[in-house]
């Protein structure tokens, strides 16, 4: 697999956000940034060129790690795709429904096994699709089955911008088994452009826009 460092990552996310502060981008995205060093050190010693990996709506890390052309990602980010990142040779899925890979990760895990492959799935996401029901029944197959499959929860203690202690009293977290993995970093970036001072000039223009046409 092609090694992407560090740098590579937060320059690619840096043009992504001056497209963004620019006004080129009229949708959400997600930016990873504050997530490098735990990525390239886990994509690095774990996952193998054949294996399975899924993403989220935060998915070009992933994507960048997972061998996929900055270019290919770009092109996608600009034509409103950035939550829609899929490349069928590098065996890289997303879903923007939080959790939404996770019954489809076990499956595809359920298939290696009874392939007999020595590839296995890799599943991403967040500390907020953690707390959606088939998350669980996701866990439970892959565990129950001992299927080749890991969720990894890349926990920013964010759901969109409420934290863990202001979701579930006194944070409770669940004590997941052994396919599941948690990570902790703090993002540099808003969830997807919240609190930015020129997505609210962004969204101030399309509201006068939308109301000359009515
Ligand atoms: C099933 C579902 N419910 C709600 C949403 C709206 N939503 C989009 S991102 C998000 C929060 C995600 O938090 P987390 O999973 O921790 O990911 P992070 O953005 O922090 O990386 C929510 C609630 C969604 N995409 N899917
Ligand atoms: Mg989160």
């Amino acid at each position: 697999m092609k090694y992407v460092n560090k740098n590579d990552l937060i320059e690619f996310e840096q043009k992504i956000a001056s497209y963004w502060e620019d006004g080129r981008l009229p949708f959400l995205i997600h930016l990873s940034g504050g997530n490098e060093d735990f990525l390239i050190d886990f994509f690095r010693d774990n996952i193998i060129e054949g294996d399975w990996i899924f993403s989220t709506h935060r998915n070009h890390y992933h994507a960048l790690l997972s061998g996929i052309s900055p270019e290919k990602i770009e092109k996608l980010i600009l034509a409103g795709d950035s939550m829609f990142v899929f490349d069928k040779k590098r065996k890289f899925l997303t879903s923007s429904v939080l959790a939404g890979t996770t019954c489809i990760a076990a499956g595809i895990a359920w298939a290696l096994k009874e392939e007999g492959s020595k590839n296995k799935v890799w599943c991403f996401l967040g500390d907020g699709a953690e707390e959606e029901g088939h998350f669980y029944e996701a866990v439970m197959m892959v565990q129950g089955y001992d299927l080749p499959c890991t969720f990894i929860i890349e926990d920013n203690n964010r759901s969109v911008d409420t934290a863990i202690n202001d979701r579930l009293p006194n944070g409770f977290r669940m004590k997941w088994p052994k396919c599941v993995i948690r990570y902790k970093y703090n993002p540099i970036f808003p969830h997807a452009g919240n609190g930015s001072k020129k997505m609210i000039q962004f969204q101030n223009i399309k509201r006068t826009s939308q109301g000359e046409n009515k």
